[in-house]
């Protein structure tokens, strides 16, 4: 897989390829990082790239050629089919489906917004796809496309140790629930022990567990996670102990 980032801010976006999962993916071959900077087609001295906003208004707006220019050498490296992507707060919110889907692409140019935005006539004629991380505030796209990169990565084939297969994640389409706790090394910390069961040796008890943990973490946590799941029978009296068990935690003395 080969991503093309379009960006005012090159040096900040490489930065998701020096460490952990991209940088893998990166020295194994399975991900190649560019960056294209729309300043270096800039056709006045000062490679200045923004102008005031037709209308009035506040900050400034990227213009359309410096970044179409930018968009089309990026597009060059990577073949004319390839799809570009912007993040952008007005965009469709990313996803796990979303990664999986864009994970099975041979190249992607993601666009970066900076300022208060991207002429709009180069994003309706160019942008196949607007992306955004949610309903927060940032001040560029560059933060966002480093997410997409670091999701993208881990999924592409050969990356995560083979053994974990990307459908046993915390947010794997799979399960549609969150992760169970984990505990590890020494077996009493600061006078807390483990649960017994992680010491017992029982792989049946274990995994009952582990489930009723997910199942009960996503009820606490993440109730509209639930809603879109159909539990079968064993999930749902896991989930009836759990919640038994929650109430009388929460009564205390009761
Ligand atoms: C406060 C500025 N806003 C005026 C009403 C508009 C605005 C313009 C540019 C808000 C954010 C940005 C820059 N953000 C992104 O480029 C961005 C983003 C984000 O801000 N939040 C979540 N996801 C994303 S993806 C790209």
């Amino acid at each position: 897989m080969k991503i093309e980032v379009v960006t005012l801010f090159p040096e900040l976006v490489e930065v998701v390829t020096r460490h952990g999962m991209p940088r893998v993916a990166v020295d194994q071959g399975a991900l190649q990082l560019g960056c294209t900077n729309p300043r270096d087609f800039a056709s006045n001295r000062w490679r200045k790239v923004d102008e005031r906003p037709f209308g009035g208004g506040p900050g400034m707006v990227m213009q359309a050629e410096p970044t179409a220019q930018a968009i089309e050498h990026a597009k060059a490296a990577l073949g004319p089919a390839t799809k570009v992507l912007m993040m952008s707060p007005q965009g469709e919110r990313m996803d796990q489906r979303w990664f999986e889907r864009l994970a099975r692409e041979d190249g992607l140019v993601v666009l970066c917004g900076r300022y208060e935005g991207v002429d709009e006539r180069l994003v309706a004629g160019t942008v196949d796809v607007e992306l955004s991380l949610g309903d927060f505030v940032l001040s560029g796209g560059e933060l966002a496309a480093m997410v997409l990169i670091d999701g993208i990565a881990r999924l592409l084939p050969g990356v995560l140790g083979h053994a974990e297969s990307a459908g046993q994640d915390s947010f794997s389409v799979e399960t549609g629930l969150l992760d169970h706790p984990h505990y590890s090394r020494p077996e009493v910390w600061r006078g807390e022990a483990v649960p017994d069961v992680l010491m017992s040796g029982n792989h049946a008890a274990l995994a009952r567990w582990r489930l009723k943990q997910a199942l009960g973490r996503t009820w606490l946590r993440r109730p509209d996670l639930l809603d879109k799941l159909e539990l079968d029978a064993e999930q749902q009296t896991l989930l009836r102990e759990f919640v038994a068990e929650q109430t009388t935690k929460v009564g205390g003395t009761s």
